[in-house]
């Protein structure tokens, strides 16, 4: 349930001393509700981890002080004559410094905002649980995105789409008179990576959430949230107005709908001041939208954008549409339908793109639409919940999954033309930029189910304030905090959550194989579905096994799929001899005698990767056994009985694909390798 704000006592006794005497005692003043949740952290974290009391003084008396604030609030900061410094780190930056000032030494924690404070704070807790030095501090960060905001798939009914830890943490029946401290510890946990936004509700929206009975609940939510910087956002149901409104149409070009929804807007923000906006999801999987009155994308999102502009709230506006009008390939669609109307958007829309075309697979080439408008701020949307990727039971560290997006390149601009610099707004000079996380937490005892769905929350997380953090990095500071710091369990572990992302791509869906999961579910192997109302939704329409090879063509000479991205990333990708393997039968269909670089045929490959991804597991598995002792036996029994699931569904995943690929291939598997059982 701590996630990674353990502040267990530290083993190492002299850093312990050292860290005792530096910060000497606690400074903050001034009072306000973030003002007092800086200091409630800090002295519990210290306290914690230092093991001796740690109570914040409002003036400093001893010569080693750790003194936090703002300029604003704090007049001993103020003398310090930080103001260059903290220009450049803006609203929600932060320094950590040592400074000699009047005779005494401070270790200082200063920022513009209150907010910046609390992040900087999380920061030297961060830096203490994983045992840096802090004499000579010279630390400062800012966020690379503005908005960094964890979408729920929550309904109203507190079950969660694509949630598989538990039921929704939001209990609507007994909001908005009890405020269970659950709230409370998630909005601290998200404070202390950088996240400051929740959406929270489905993006299969229930309009319901816009009632002044819901409203009400929601305001008790985002008063809960609002001193730990943390802005509330709703999704909208773009028929909204007939349901709640009992109007006729949601023709966004309607007077009355327009009225309706400024009303509603109103109404919102007389209940929270400081909304963040609306994220809508419309005609994208039969969800209503403005396509059902012959209106564009723009004009619904600049409906809704028009009326939350006064008061400085945001659309998110969803990319991931498909429809089974899309004669050749689902992967065009989104681009299709969107590439036309970049410039018609309104300033305060953002547009959310899934980190890939199809959908949040184990692997997917970076979706075409970044770097293809560049006159509007795309948001990325990653899922940290594991629906593609084995859900609560199979560890899979997504950090380099992420990284592999955002630092693919786009080419929009030349070379270097990052995916996170167009997230980041800085390849067309954005305003508005951020990074959306689809939620995996649920209310587990542990949040996530998987002890390790915590290191992907973190994640999302840290990536969303620094992409350029490595995965090893992360995984690091995540090990130190949630485990410990023993050598050896830190390397056992970090070699086991850099490799488990790949085994998983491995024994679902290697060599850019993708969407062979089972029906709706998406959990195990499902290669051979066919007749289901739409193409799209069956396996047989993205492999496209026959006995002459497998691989869905997205060249010229297929879908070309692959016109949508830069001549360089074409290039590069069209020739099966230059695409890389990771994603060679994503856009190519491929004999199975075809070479692969390692000399075998792309049969006997496709059989080594499923075989890989099962010996992967098996590795992880011994990883972890060697552990028994260094972590508390809870979390050492869930994990390995979690394992043993991964392992055997490995296997599955592996024997279900090879048999069914070998009815088209009718090649052995080669003899080095276990035989499906
Ligand atoms: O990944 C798919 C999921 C749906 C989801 C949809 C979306 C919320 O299978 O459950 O619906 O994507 O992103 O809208």
């Amino acid at each position: 349930y701590r996630l990674w704000q353990r502040y267990d006592l530290l083993q190492n006794k002299p850093l312990v001393k050292e860290y005792q005497k530096a910060l000497g005692q606690l400074v903050v003043q001034g009072s306000s509700p973030t003002l007092s949740i800086i200091e409630d952290e800090l002295s519990t974290g210290l306290s914690g981890l230092l093991g001796q009391p740690f109570s914040a003084a409002e003036n400093p008396e001893k010569k080693n002080v750790l003194l936090v604030g703002t300029p604003a609030t704090s007049p001993v900061l103020k003398g310090l004559g930080l103001e260059d410094k903290l220009k450049a780190v803006g609203k929600d930056g932060y320094l950590l410094l040592s400074r000699k000032a009047g005779g005494k030494n401070y270790t200082v924690v200063a920022a513009n905002t209150e907010v910046g404070a609390l992040y900087g704070s999380f920061h030297l807790l961060r830096l203490l649980q994983t045992q840096q030095r802090i004499n000579n501090l010279d630390i400062s960060s800012s966020p690379k995105t503005q908005h960094r905001i964890l979408n729920h798939w929550d309904n109203l009914d507190r079950t969660v789409e694509r949630g598989y830890a538990g039921f929704s943490i939001w209990d609507w029946h007994k909001l908005p008179d009890y405020i269970d401290q659950r709230y409370l510890d998630y909005a601290r946990a998200n404070a202390s990576i950088g996240i400051n936004g929740t959406v929270l509700t489905n993006v299969n929206a229930n309009s319901l959430v816009l009632s002044e009975e819901y409203l009400k609940k929601v305001k008790a939510l985002a008063d809960t949230f609002r001193p730990y910087g943390i802005k509330v956002y709703l999704t909208a149901r773009f028929s909204s107005p007939i349901e709640l409104g009992k109007l006729k149409t949601a023709d966004p070009l309607n007077p009355e709908v327009k009225a309706w929804w400024k009303n509603k807007v109103e109404e919102i923000y007389r209940h929270i001041p400081d909304f963040g906006g609306f994220l809508v999801k419309a005609n994208s999987e039969g969800q209503p939208g403005p396509q059902n009155y012959n209106r564009s994308h723009a004009d619904g999102a600049n409906m809704l954008a028009e009326a939350l502009a006064p008061k400085g709230g945001l659309v998110m506006w969803r990319a991931f549409v498909y429809d089974d009008k899309v004669p050749d390939d689902r992967h065009k669609q989104a681009y299709t339908e969107f590439k036309p109307l970049d410039g018609k958007f309104l300033p305060n829309v953002m547009v959310q793109v899934k980190n890939g075309a199809i959908d949040f697979q184990p692997r997917e080439p970076f979706h075409p639409l970044f770097g293809a408008m560049p006159k509007t701020p795309l948001m990325m949307e990653f899922q940290i919940t594991q629906e593609y990727l084995g859900q609560g039971t199979h560890l899979a560290y997504l950090a380099p999954m992420f990284k592999e997006t955002l630092m693919a390149d786009t080419y929009a601009k030349g070379k270097g033309s990052t995916v996170a610099k167009v997230v980041d707004g800085s390849l067309d000079n954005h305003y508005h930029s951020g990074m959306a996380g689809v939620a995996n937490i649920g209310n587990d005892r542990n949040w996530t189910s998987h002890p390790f769905g915590q290191a992907n929350w973190y994640t999302f997380g840290r990536l969303a304030w620094d992409y350029n953090l490595t995965s090893e990095a992360i995984a690091d500071e995540w090990i130190k905090m949630t485990f410990s710091g023993s050598p050896t369990l830190v390397s056992t572990v970090k070699q086991m959550m850099m490799g488990s992302r790949e085994a998983v791509v491995n024994y679902m869906t290697p060599l850019g194989l993708h969407h062979l999961m089972g029906w709706s579910h998406h959990y195990g192997p499902g290669p051979w579905i066919k007749d289901k109302p739409r193409a799209d939704w069956t396996s047989v329409y993205y492999h496209r096994a026959d006995e002459k090879g497998i691989g869905f063509d997205r060249t010229r000479t297929g879908s070309n799929a692959l016109s949508q991205y830069a001549p360089e990333v074409q290039a590069l990708l069209q020739n099966p001899a230059t695409c890389p393997e990771d994603v060679l039968l994503w856009f190519h269909h491929l004999p199975w005698d075809w070479k692969m670089k390692s000399g075998r045929t792309l049969w006997d490959e496709l059989c080594y990767k499923y075989s890989e991804g099962v010996d992967s597991v098996r590795a992880m598995q011994k990883d972890w056994d060697s552990l028994q002792g260094q972590v508390d036996k809870e979390r050492y029994q869930q994990v390995k009985q979690y394992l043993a699931i991964q392992e055997k569904d490995a296997r599955w995943w592996r024997d279900a694909c090879l048999l069914y690929f070998q009815t088209f291939s009718k090649r052995p598997i080669p003899q080095a390798l276990e035989k499906p059982a």
